[in-house]
């Protein structure tokens, strides 16, 4: 068990003066190490001592995607790249993806925020973990195995793929708990169907699935198949990983943000203004603890609500509601997060293709399927068939090079999209989650 009692049931104050002395500390910090934010406070007439209380947070410029985008890959990285033991990536597999980086005592604090998730899901020493979350650049895999480990748990590192030999080793190995995106357990019910283990066979009880939003239908359908309890974990790569927040047993209204290490908050998108409590709004996260890379009111693009009401297992740590959409167009398909502009970015380098296509997601069974439908030129369209096909091919490829997803590719008639007056609508997504 990993249950920080003594700041998990803190009274507000307490968790209070934990934050501030450390928001303290990390803006100073990140003053003195790291030149984007030097200049951004500078900019914005913020001396670090300015923040003399918690409220002072909104005094201090906003990061974004584009911010980490600029200083690609590691200008936004606080140590010398020497304390750096780690690095992961997010979004795309070329270029502009998001790299973050972990010390040693980033690794460990990660471990920890994990092993006191999985405790809030009821999870000890005596589980055995079937951890389904890709391992590699995605912060899913490694995240989760460091604190099923800190934790004193066995892990059985399967990763994502494969899905009827991961059935037989949930069978074979006796798992019980189940760690992967809440899609993928549903197919993993699937697979146990083709092979024909029940879940009675299983000695499942528990599911912690996250890295997608997914609907109360879909917990239902999760716990029905799999027999098991399920329970949404949120995270980011930028702000650590898998860790960030988590259901805990008692509640299936909202998760407990770890804000001894992640300091909330909810804004207005529009006027970027802090919101109150129980408002609907983008959620911004600060790192409080994190060395190699700290961020300062990270605006995640996620939309949130945050509760402060007790919770039934005694933790006093703030509560989010389940993530409901996003402020911007980014889809996650398959684990994987797509954005339009990228798929843009591949088609104005391809000859013989307009700039106007459209993406549209829909799940087959629990697969999501993402086809892109492309207007080609006049000249094109005349063309033989051979030369559509090979153009569809290329499209297919450029975009599973960039993205690392493989999608369908749909070649139409010029002029046969439609046509916006305002924002084009790029994204038609038929998902019913
Ligand atoms: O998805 C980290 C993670 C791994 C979380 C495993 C939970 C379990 P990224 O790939 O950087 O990191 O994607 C982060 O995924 O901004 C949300 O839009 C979305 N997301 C993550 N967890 C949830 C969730 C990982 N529980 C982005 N519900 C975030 C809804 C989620 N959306």
């Amino acid at each position: 068990m990993m249950w920080v009692e003594e700041i998990e049931t803190l009274p507000r104050s307490g968790l209070d003066s934990i934050q501030l002395k450390r928001l303290q500390a990390l803006v100073h910090r990140v003053y003195d190490k790291v030149q984007p934010y030097r200049n951004k406070m500078d900019q914005a007439g913020i001396r670090p001592d300015a923040i003399r209380t918690l409220a002072d947070l909104r005094k201090l410029p906003f990061t974004t995607k584009d911010d980490l985008r600029a200083s690609y890959p590691f200008g936004l990285f606080a140590t010398p790249m020497d304390d750096v033991i780690r690095v992961h990536a997010s979004s795309g597999t070329t270029g502009q993806s998001t790299v973050v980086g972990y010390t040693a005592s980033d690794i460990n604090l990660w471990a920890t925020v994990m092993a006191r998730c999985l405790t809030m899901a009821g999870v000890t020493r005596g589980d055995m973990v079937h951890n389904a979350y890709g391992y590699g650049l995605f912060t899913g895999g490694l995240g989760a195995h460091y604190g099923i480990e800190a934790l004193g748990a066995t892990v059985i590192p399967v990763s994502g793929g494969n899905s009827r030999r991961q059935v037989t080793i949930m069978r074979d190995f006796g798992s019980t708990v189940l760690l992967s995106t809440p899609s993928y357990a549903l197919n993993l019910a699937d697979a146990m169907a083709d092979v024909g283990i029940t879940a009675a066979e299983l000695r499942l009880r528990v599911g912690i699935h996250g890295a997608e939003p997914w609907s109360e239908s879909m917990r239902e359908e999760v716990e029905r198949k799999l027999g098991i309890k399920a329970v949404d974990i949120y995270g980011l790569s930028e702000i650590i990983g898998p860790g960030v927040a988590m259901e805990c047993l008692h509640t299936e209204h909202g998760m407990h943000i770890l804000e001894d290490n992640f300091l909330p908050e909810i804004i207005d998108p529009d006027t970027m203004e802090p919101l109150p409590y129980g408002e609907a709004g983008e959620l911004v996260f600060t790192t409080l603890t994190k060395e190699a890379f700290p961020l300062i009111r990270y605006r995640t693009k996620d939309i949130s609500r945050l509760f402060l009401e007790p919770c039934g297992c005694g933790r006093t740590l703030v509560r989010m509601e389940k993530v409901t959409g996003r402020t911007d167009d980014m889809l996650i398909i398959r684990g994987v997060n797509v954005f339009p502009s990228q798929v843009e970015q591949v088609l104005v380098g391809i000859e013989g293709v307009e700039p106007h296509y459209q993406i549209e997601v829909t799940r087959d069974g629990n697969l999501d399927i993402m086809a892109v439908l492309v207007e080609v030129s006049e000249h094109i369209f005349s063309d033989e068939i051979k030369v559509l096909e090979n153009l569809s091919r290329k499209i297919q490829a450029d975009i599973k090079d960039m993205l690392g997803v493989t999608c369908k590719v749909k070649l139409v008639e010029p002029r046969s999209i439609q046509r916006s007056e305002g924002k084009a609508q790029r994204v038609i997504d038929k998902r019913k989650l």
